[in-house]
């Protein structure tokens, strides 16, 4: 298998974190967004929607979408487990990683697309629409803040993928105008205990 990755990229490195959580180590083929190779006639053809990462299978099929991807590695590796031991810790892992998916990365995303000059002509721009944006990211960054007062990760007591999403999510938050907000000790003591992991800067 080969790692397609963007070094840069939030989803690409919730994959990166997710192989160095399983100690598993991968072939790596860089894609450089801003030289525009993820554009390239070649690179459509490994996934047409130009977007990393993506998982390159030994039978020369891709797999994208950074969950799928850890899905597979997870199957193949299951321990340390990320996504759930039983049915109901899976459920609420699901159910975490969904809202950090849809609900903290979305708009994270959406604020830096809509207010960046870095997209400025490669995607449609809508000023409006990052002050919205904002406000939904800060709106869950609250949210998480009350739910950490009682447990130390995202699911439950112990760390798992939905942790992983959120962190990507912080970071981007972080270097692209949505930062934790003060006065929400639970989520940065959180942020504190994931940063610390040796898996984070990977
Ligand atoms: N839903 C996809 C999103 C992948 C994605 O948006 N990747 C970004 C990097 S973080 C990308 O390749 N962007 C290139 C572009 O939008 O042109 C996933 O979960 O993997």
């Amino acid at each position: 298998m080969k790692l397609y990755n963007m070094k840069a990229g939030m989803n690409p490195r919730r994959v990166r974190i997710f192989l160095a959580e399983k100690g598993v180590s991968l072939p790596t083929v860089e894609i450089d967004m801003g030289k525009g190779e993820n554009a390239t006639p070649e690179f459509l053809k490994i996934n047409p929607l130009g977007k990393l990462p993506v998982l390159e299978l030994d039978d020369g099929r891709y797999l994208t979408e950074s969950i799928a991807i850890c899905r597979y590695i997870e199957a193949l590796h299951p321990e340390p487990n990320l996504f759930g031991k039983d049915p109901l810790e899976q459920a609420f892992v699901e159910m975490w990683d969904r809202r950090m998916e849809h609900d903290l990365m979305r708009p994270m995303v959406d604020n830096f697309v809509h207010s960046s000059p870095f997209w400025k002509g490669r995607r449609p721009q809508v000023a409006e629409v990052a002050p919205i944006a904002c406000e939904s990211a800060n709106a869950m960054m609250k949210l998480l803040d009350g739910e950490l007062a009682s447990r130390p990760y995202i699911a439950g007591d112990r760390y798992t993928v939905a942790d992983i999403t959120a962190q990507c999510a912080l970071l981007l938050g972080k270097n692209t105008g949505t930062p934790l907000p003060e006065g929400l000790p639970h989520l940065a003591a959180w942020w504190g205990r994931v940063g610390a992991r040796p898996t984070a800067r990977a």
